[in-house]
């Protein structure tokens, strides 16, 4: 940890206390007036530092501004989130994280940004992600497993996102199949798993993840406005981005660690229970086919499982649903 970051350690775990410029720079190891001037430096980064004489000093606000201190302040976790790269603005977060990777980036290393200029979805689609309203982050994870399995890593993800949401809002969120969260009819959240792999050995996975955090409906552009919604929107109220991070670093990083050990079944369980898709009458466009039916679970590997109205029950590995009406 840098110093910038044991002071918003120290503010993190002493909320309301003053800390004395002393005790700051012996948990810091370096001088008084460093201490200070990492102060000045946290003011000019948007901090409202309190400082008083012969108390020390006080934390009084936090600036809504993703960066790699306050992600690490009080996570708590082992790996996920421990490394932390934070953009103003960028293309994209997955290439980065990709790069990142290749060059040995750790397992649970995030890359963030304020503003993406070309956010993307699944088969080249444009995710939108305007500046400072949301989460778009990608996550590096490194599991050993076989390469049929990593699909599961996209509905764990999904449980870990959904549980997030649900935790530090009170939001009844969904889960669609395979990638999306929705509140009611509205997508909040969007999920892209981006693989590299070499023949039957994962070397990672770039799990990219977009909230709609805090965005306004003015925000969304036309073409979103009716299928889109924010954590904002449907809470009434302003939601914290960076506790939010956090809470999924938690969540995931356990879950994870259960997949890991335990196998998919648990995350299974989980993912029907919020499920936005089963029991509903879907229409699924396959690469090679479309089928209609009705959506009646996962298999043990995650696969969707649609019966149509023959009975008969196909498998879908990787398709866009759509929900019919119910007549
Ligand atoms: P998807 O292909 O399932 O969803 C893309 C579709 O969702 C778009 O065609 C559009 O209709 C709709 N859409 C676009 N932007 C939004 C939005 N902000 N909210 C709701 N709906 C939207 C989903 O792909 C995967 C998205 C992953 C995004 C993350 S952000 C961090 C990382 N970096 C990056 O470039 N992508 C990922």
């Amino acid at each position: 940890m840098n110093i910038k970051q044991v002071i918003l350690q120290a503010f993190h775990d002493q909320p309301d206390r003053f800390i004395s410029g002393e005790e700051l720079s012996q948990m810091c190891g370096c001088s008084r007036t460093a201490v200070w001037k990492h102060m000045e430096e946290l003011r000019r980064d948007g901090y409202e530092v309190e400082a008083v004489r012969k108390s020390g000093y006080r934390l009084v606000a936090a600036p809504d501004r993703l960066s790699a201190a306050e992600v690490t302040a009080g996570l708590g976790t082992q790996r996920i989130g421990q490394q932390v790269f934070a953009y103003d603005e960028v293309i994209s977060t997955q290439p980065l994280a990709h790069d990142a990777a290749t060059k040995g980036a750790p397992e649970g290393t995030l890359v963030l940004a304020e503003l993406q200029t070309g956010g993307k979805g699944r088969l080249g689609r444009p995710w939108h992600s305007p500046k400072g309203s949301g989460i778009w982050m990608s996550l590096i994870v490194r599991p050993v497993i076989p390469l049929p399995k990593t699909p599961q890593m996209t509905l764990l993800t999904a449980v870990c996102v959904a549980q997030s949401i649900r935790e530090e809002t009170g939001l009844p969120v969904k889960i669609k199949w395979p990638n999306d969260i929705f509140i009611g009819d509205k997508k909040v959240c969007g999920i892209l798993t981006e693989l590299h792999a070499e023949s039957d050995r994962v070397h990672y996975l770039v799990i990219g993840i977009g909230i709609n955090v805090n965005s306004v409906s003015a925000d969304f552009p036309a073409d979103l406005a009716q299928i889109a919604t924010s954590l904002r929107i449907e809470s009434g109220q302003p939601v914290n981005r960076i506790r939010l991070i956090q809470r999924f670093c938690r969540i995931f990083e356990s879950w994870y660690d259960h997949f890991l050990q335990d196998g998919f079944q648990q995350i299974k369980e989980n993912w029907e229970a919020h499920s936005y898709t089963i029991g509903r009458d879907v229409s699924v466009q396959t690469i090679s086919q479309k089928l209609e039916g009705r959506a009646i679970g996962l298999d043990e590997a995650g696969v969707l499982l649609v019966r149509d109205e023959s009975g008969h029950v196909h498998k879908v590995y990787s398709a866009d649903v759509n929900y019919r009406a119910k007549h």
